[in-house]
């Protein structure tokens, strides 16, 4: 027996998503303006499930930000600081190493790196920090640097985005970060983030990425100044890329957080908005293998629903987190192992540990393993 909707729009999406076919700009349209959020969770859910069955993928990882100063100064942002701002910091290369090894004493398998985008610290520096880091913690997967970041340390050393992307690799980066990517829509770009690169050069830093062999996320922020046209051409030209290179892992939606930002009179986004975008995310990006509910953003209680919107992650321990944090949200800065377990468990979902490359992690008291 069909689903029956409520929503009449959705009744050829369904028989697509059945049959397994591509969805189309107008579906995607259909999808964001539906309000019959059950409809879509049934679709999801399918897409979800076919893919991952029961399974639900977390990590234990750990965040560091070596710098928040930035020149970019953008108006989403609450994280990034001027140069001269007194409450700005910089970690030298010794007190980022510390820093790594700080903390919950759970192993990490990874580490998440990104920062401001610093007038002084050099690509030389960047590569210091990751072949130190390696050195120190040599099992630990470097997932570090986002494109605007790689694009900003290109234009200053003055070599090709290849070049920099190259050595940072045999330094020790072992795949990149979703973030930067905010909405490709220019309109929009200019308001919200005007001196980053724009979308193209972020698609096209990614394919230089991927054509290297580096797996990289991506990302998409909603909830502030875009409309759902927007975020379907977001969505749309990530797939598209995908489609060329097969570089992308794991699709990530961000909920702009507007505390402390330039941007501090626009509403936050609500639960149902956040459940929505998991779930289009997941029918749209039809070749993208992983949708991740970040619980930082979307808080632990909205991401253990999001596994039957069509999440299949919830990311991981993080231990400290600053760039939603610095723009107002509530919740933790980290989580246990044994938290995202229960959380996992509680949801009905059967939990995986992964490594960021999703190969599951078999651990004893005090060792890990990544099983290949
Ligand atoms: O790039 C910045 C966004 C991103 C705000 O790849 C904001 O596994 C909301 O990319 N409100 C950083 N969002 C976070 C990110 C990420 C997080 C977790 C996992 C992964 C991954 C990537 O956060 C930024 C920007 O897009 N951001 N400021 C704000 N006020």
């Amino acid at each position: 027996m069909q689903a029956v909707f409520d929503d009449p729009l959705l009744v050829p999406i369904r028989d697509k998503v059945e049959a397994g076919e591509r969805l189309s700009f107008a579906d995607g349209m259909a999808l964001y303006r539906t309000n019959d959020i059950l409809a879509l969770g049934y679709l999801a859910n399918l897409v979800r499930e076919r893919l991952h069955g029961n399974l639900t993928y977390f990590n234990v990882n750990r965040h560091i930000n070596p710098t928040d100063v930035c020149v970019a100064s953008c108006r989403l942002c609450a994280f990034g600081k001027r140069v001269r701002d007194p409450k700005a910091y910089t970690m030298s290369l010794e007190e980022a190493w510390q820093r790594a090894g700080e903390g919950w004493s759970e192993r990490v398998t990874e580490f998440h790196i990104v920062g401001g985008l610093h007038p002084e610290l050099t690509l030389d520096w960047y590569c210091q920090l990751l072949s130190g880091l390696k050195q120190r913690f040599p099992g630990i997967h470097l997932k570090a640097l986002t494109m605007v970041e790689i694009a900003f340390l290109a234009r200053r050393a003055k070599v090709t985005v290849r070049e920099t992307l190259e050595r940072l690799r045999d330094a020790g980066m072992d795949s990149m970060p979703g973030g930067g990517a905010e909405i490709f829509n220019e309109r929009v770009r200019r308001i919200i983030c005007d001196h980053k690169i724009d979308g193209n050069e972020w698609i096209e830093t990614a394919r230089t990425a991927h054509q290297l062999g580096l797996r990289t996320n991506c990302t998409m922020l909603y909830g502030h100044l875009e409309n759902d046209e927007d975020r379907v051409d977001h969505l749309i030209r990530l797939r598209t890329l995908q489609d060329d290179t097969h570089g992308f892992v794991t699709f990530i939606p961000l909920a702009f957080h507007p505390d402390n930002t330039a941007l501090a009179h626009i509403p936050s986004t609500t639960g149902f908005t956040d459940i929505k975008n998991i779930a289009v995310a997941r029918l749209m990006l039809d070749n993208i293998p992983h949708i991740k509910a970040y619980w930082v953003m979307m808080t632990p209680r909205i991401a253990q629903i999001a596994l039957r919107f069509g999440a299949d992650d919830i990311d991981g321990t993080i231990v400290e987190e600053r760039i939603y944090h610095d723009a107002g949200a509530t919740t933790n800065q980290g989580l246990r192992r044994g938290e995202l377990l229960e959380l996992i468990r509680r949801a009905g979902r059967e939990p995986v540990e992964r490594d960021t490359l999703y190969r599951p992690v078999e651990r004893t008291e005090t060792t890990f393993t990544v099983l290949t």
